[in-house]
Order: structure tokens, then C-alpha cells, then sequence
């Protein structure tokens, strides 16, 4: 056990669905980083106070550990043998983790070849059955909960309201560090169960005492995968940020509340800029996080450059995987690798010493 922290649901025990004697199916998830970006706010000419929260620091490299360990908690407490997934990726991995951890069986359903390596890797690892299928992570979805309702087989993607539960600790996480909420909170939006629960979690908070006044919610979809934005189901979702591609989100209403309540708003931004906050984020701040998670960090630029922001300004932008989850990505982008003879003197004209 970590010396200061028993992962999420020890720890907010009071806020979370779970009798006095539930044990907790954990790998301490939660307690991640609030790290300030000190050099970005300078450079997209902003004069706010930026952090972002690490998610991919969470035990599988991804936010989905929040929920995970108590919608495993909570399957196993109902006597479930096995769980079932749909995921673009990270569900899966924090699924098979968690499900090994319980020693229960995992199944997940993934869309063929849209997966990236690192979170394929973890599926096969924790030795959960790994099922591609032709098609697309919305019609997993579909597959994997028509089974569940007829099958002895628990759904652990966030419809499980369990999911939704565990995730929500971030926003407490993020008020309990800050001493207050922040004016914004930019995330990414897949199939929205993170904006959902991060709302819910600000709210509760409020309604607890414990926070004043409430941020508002900008969810971040990459633009060729923008249904909430657009206002309707894409059927070919397609985006660099395999994470998100998604055309149908299980919690789109959650998403449209989490923004119309806060006064916030879901955006739609290019492959082209997120992959720049994405690159900005691993050369300006050393922080290297999947390009689905830099989806939040596009969105302060762009409201940087629109002029949204006051002076002094909180702002949150919630990085939720890690970036060695995708290294196909992070080595397409433009970088110096020279091959030379071995021997210092080669090695030295590279570096201009000679
Ligand atoms: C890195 O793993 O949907 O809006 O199946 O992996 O709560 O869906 C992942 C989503 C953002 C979007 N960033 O969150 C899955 C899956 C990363 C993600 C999202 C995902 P939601």
C-alpha cells in the first residue's frame, strides 16, 4: 500500500455506493499529479493558471482505473464470474487489469486494427479474451450490452453506473488539491462518461460543502468525430485519436447537461490541433500523454486564442492516458534521430563540436 493513499474507493468511501464491509478490488487507482504548466500559458498568450491533472499516472496508464476498481468491486460483491467490455482501448486494458486483480474472466470487444499497441498489449497480458471485431467500437457497444442482458456476463463499460461513480472522484481529487474548484475544466469527449461523472463529482462536492463554486465544462471532440456537436450520430467516425473515436456516446445527454448546466460547452477541434497541443505538451511541459488526452489541452489554446479567459484564471485540462500507450503516434511525429559510426568523433560533429 502507498504510505498516504488506499486508492479511490477507501478514500472517498462517504461518496461512493459501497457497503461498510465491501472490500475493495484495487491497485490504487487515483491520488494523480495537478501539475501547473508553468511555460504554456505564456506561449499561447494567455495569463491563466493552468494544471493539468495526470490520468495516465493511474496503475493501467489511464483515467478508466477510477471507475474500473469499483464497477470490478461491485461485480464481484454480486457474485459475477466475468466481466464484458467494449473499449477503443483503455476500458479494455483497465478491465483486464482489474478483472485479474478479482480473478474473474474478462472478454472485450475492440474494433480491428483500431487499437493502439501499448493498450492491445495490456489486454493480451492480463490474459483477457481479446475479441476484434469488423466494425467499429459504436457496434461493440451495442453487441457487448445486448449480451449482458441476457447473459451471465457483467458490462463494466460507463453505462454501468458504477463507472460513472468511481470517476467522479477526479473533480474531488481536483478541489481537495486546489482548495477551491477551478473556472474551467477541459476534457476530452468520447463516449462521454468522464465529463458526465466529472460533473457529477463537482456537483456533489458543492452539495457536501466542500466546494463553493462550481467550474464550467468544456468537452473536447476531435472533428471527424464530433456527434455531440454536430447533432447527430457519425456513422464513420474517423480521427487521429483512436481513444475517441467514437460515433454514438453512451452519456451524450450527460455530456450536453455537464455543459449547459456549468455555462460550458462541447467543442470540436482538427486532428491537426490536437496534435499539436499534444506535441506541445511532451517539448514545453515534459509531459507525454496519449493524443485523446491533448484533445483538452486544444481546447484551452483555443480558447486562449478566442479570448475566452479572464486574468487569473484556473484551468484544468484533464490528460487522461498516457502516452506510451500509443507509441505509433508519438514516433510519426517530425524528430531528430541520426544514425553515425560508433566513436566520439562522430558523435561530436553531430553535436557541433567539431
Ligand atoms: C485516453 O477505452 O471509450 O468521453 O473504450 O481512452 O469518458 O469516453 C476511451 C475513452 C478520453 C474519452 N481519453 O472519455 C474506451 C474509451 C482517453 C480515452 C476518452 C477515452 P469518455
Amino acid at each position: 500500500m502507498r504510505l498516504d493513499w488506499p486508492g479511490i474507493i477507501d478514500h472517498y468511501r462517504e461518496f461512493l455506493p459501497v457497503l461498510p464491509h465491501t472490500r475493495p478490488v484495487t491497485l490504487y487507482e487515483g491520488g494523480t499529479p495537478l501539475v501547473p504548466l508553468d511555460r504554456i500559458p505564456g506561449l499561447i498568450g494567455a495569463k491563466i493558471v493552468l494544471y493539468a491533472k495526470i490520468e495516465g499516472q493511474n496503475p493501467t496508464g489511464s483515467f478508466k482505473d477510477r471507475g474500473m476498481t469499483l464497477a470490478v468491486t461491485k461485480a464481484q460483491e454480486r457474485g459475477a464470474k466475468a466481466l464484458i467490455c467494449a473499449s477503443t482501448g483503455n476500458t479494455s486494458a483497465s478491465a483486464a487489469a482489474y478483472g485479474a486483480r478479482a480473478g474473474l474472466k474478462v472478454y472485450v470487444v475492440v474494433p480491428e486494427g483500431k487499437i493502439a499497441r501499448g493498450k492491445m498489449a495490456q489486454a493480451v497480458m492480463h490474459q483477457s479474451v481479446v475479441i476484434q471485431i469488423k466494425g467499429l467500437f459504436d457496434e461493440a457497444l451495442q453487441v457487448v450490452r445486448d449480451i449482458s442482458e441476457t447473459h451471465p456476463v457483467a458490462l463494466v463499460n460507463s453505462v454501468n453506473p458504477d463507472r460513472l461513480e468511481g470517476q467522479k472522484t477526479v473533480a474531488f481529487e481536483i478541489c481537495d488539491v486546489l482548495g477551491q474548484g477551478p473556472h474551467f475544466h477541459f476534457l476530452p469527449v468520447g463516449n462521454a462518461g468522464n465529463i458526465t461523472a466529472s460533473w457529477m463529482g463537482y456537483r456533489e462536492y458543492k452539495m457536501a460543502g466542500k466546494l463553493r463554486d462550481l467550474p464550467r465544462m468544456v468537452g473536447v471532440q476531435a472533428e471527424g468525430a464530433a456527434p455531440i456537436v454536430r447533432g447527430h450520430v457519425i456513422e464513420k467516425p474517423e480521427t487521429v485519436a483512436s481513444a475517441i473515436r467514437i460515433g454514438n456516446p453512451a452519456s451524450w445527454q450527460g455530456a450536453v447537461k455537464a455543459a449547459s448546466e456549468s455555462k460550458g460547452e462541447i467543442i470540436a477541434l482538427s486532428d491537426e490541433k490536437i496534435l499539436d497541443a499534444y506535441r506541445m505538451l511532451a517539448k514545453e511541459e515534459g509531459i507525454f500523454c496519449e493524443p485523446a488526452s491533448a484533445a483538452s489541452l486544444a481546447g484551452v489554446i483555443e480558447y486562449a486564442r478566442n479570448g475566452h479567459f479572464s486574468s487569473g484564471e484556473i484551468v484544468v485540462c484533464t490528460l487522461t492516458g498516457h502516452g506510451l500507450k500509443d507509441p505509433e503516434t508519438a514516433l510519426s511525429t517530425p524528430h531528430s534521430q541520426i544514425s553515425v559510426p560508433p566513436g566520439k568523433e562522430a558523435v561530436l560533429r553531430v553535436l557541433g563540436f567539431s
